[in-house]
């Protein structure tokens, strides 16, 4: 049965053809920058076009808080205007197909944990416009009973850090995200997006290469306390910041200093940027959603 899966993310959407595993084929856009439930809505209907004809059904991974088939932002600064997007209900007039949907970072974990040799306990953290996370214990992914679990963005990393758009001081997204790197940013790098922060960061520029270090170490000190709470033997990491160049071995050099006890397995998405699709494909395909 053929899942057309779509990825909404503060900065990028896509969408997919997939058959079981299989990505048949896969486009993608930015996320409308008006932040207004008519672009999101003009923005979903052209990318999934071309693929309606050929999907059985429909498989959602999307930023935010998914409950009951609506989207609510915890953090409006990465999705405003969106406060409560009927995302089910939508897609459904749009395609007349049966459509599922879940938060992209629970979605994530889910993909990351069906692709892990053995069936551990495991986390996985999207570093990306934000900070998401899906935990997996015992084969089960917690998704909380109004779907805000695994937000590991909003915990605290800095009671005197920045405020994040959740109403939070201090949060890991606030410091760690693409969106907390850039509005970090001053003087020669003030305005730019986290991408470019990091190229200047591997021409060796000063400031880009703290604000990177800040954003790894605030990452690290999560995990250590990820791995208090949930004791897992695996850290999964994803999204574009948390799959640049060099970033997780900074992450794993800051997460070295920490005592024995909070060490744990770190390693890159399996599924790289895919990695929300094919979760939300597969989910569905469980129908575990
Ligand atoms: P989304 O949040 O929509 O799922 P991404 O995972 O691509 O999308 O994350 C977007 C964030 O990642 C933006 O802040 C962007 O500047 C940053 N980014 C994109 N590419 C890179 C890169 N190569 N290196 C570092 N940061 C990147
Ligand atoms: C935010 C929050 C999470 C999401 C995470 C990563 C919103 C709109 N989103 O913490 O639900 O999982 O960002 O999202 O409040 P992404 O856009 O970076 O993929
Ligand atoms: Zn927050």
């Amino acid at each position: 049965m053929t899942t057309l899966a779509i990825d909404i993310g503060g900065t990028k959407l896509a969408a997919a053809l997939i058959d079981g595993q299989t990505i048949l084929a896969r486009r993608e856009c930015p996320t409308p920058a008006s932040q207004t439930p008519q672009a999101l809505q003009q923005a979903l209907q052209s990318l999934v076009a071309p693929f309606m004809a050929q999907a059985e059904r429909v498989a959602v991974a999307s930023t935010g808080i998914i409950h009951r088939g609506v989207l609510t932002a915890i953090n409006p600064s990465n999705l405003g205007g969106l406060a409560q997007f009927p995302l089910v209900g939508f897609l459904s007039a749009i395609t007349d197909l049966p459509v599922t949907a879940i938060n992209d970072a629970q979605a994530a974990a889910w993909a990351e944990f069906c692709a892990l040799p053995g069936d551990d306990d495991m986390v996985f953290l999207t570093v990306s416009t934000g900070v998401g996370g899906g935990v997996v214990l015992n084969g089960e992914l917690l998704r909380g009973s109004g779907g805000l679990a695994g937000h590991l963005g909003h915990t605290l990393a800095d009671p005197a850090g920045p405020y994040c758009g959740c109403g939070r001081r201090g949060c890991v997204e606030a410091i760690a995200s693409g969106r907390g790197i850039a509005a970090l940013a001053q003087d020669e790098l003030a305005g730019l997006d986290a991408k470019a922060i990091f190229m200047h960061a591997a021409q060796g520029v000063p400031q880009a290469r703290r604000l990177v270090a800040y954003s790894a170490r605030a990452l690290a000190r999560l995990i250590a306390d990820v791995k208090a709470i949930t004791d897992c033997q695996v850290v999964i990491v994803g999204g574009s910041v948390g799959l640049a160049e060099g970033y997780l071995a900074q992450v794993a050099d800051f997460l070295a200093q920490e005592p024995a006890v909070y060490q744990v397995s770190l390693r890159a998405a399996h599924y790289r940027h895919d990695a929300g699709l094919l979760g939300a494909a597969l989910l569905a395909q469980g129908e575990q959603v």
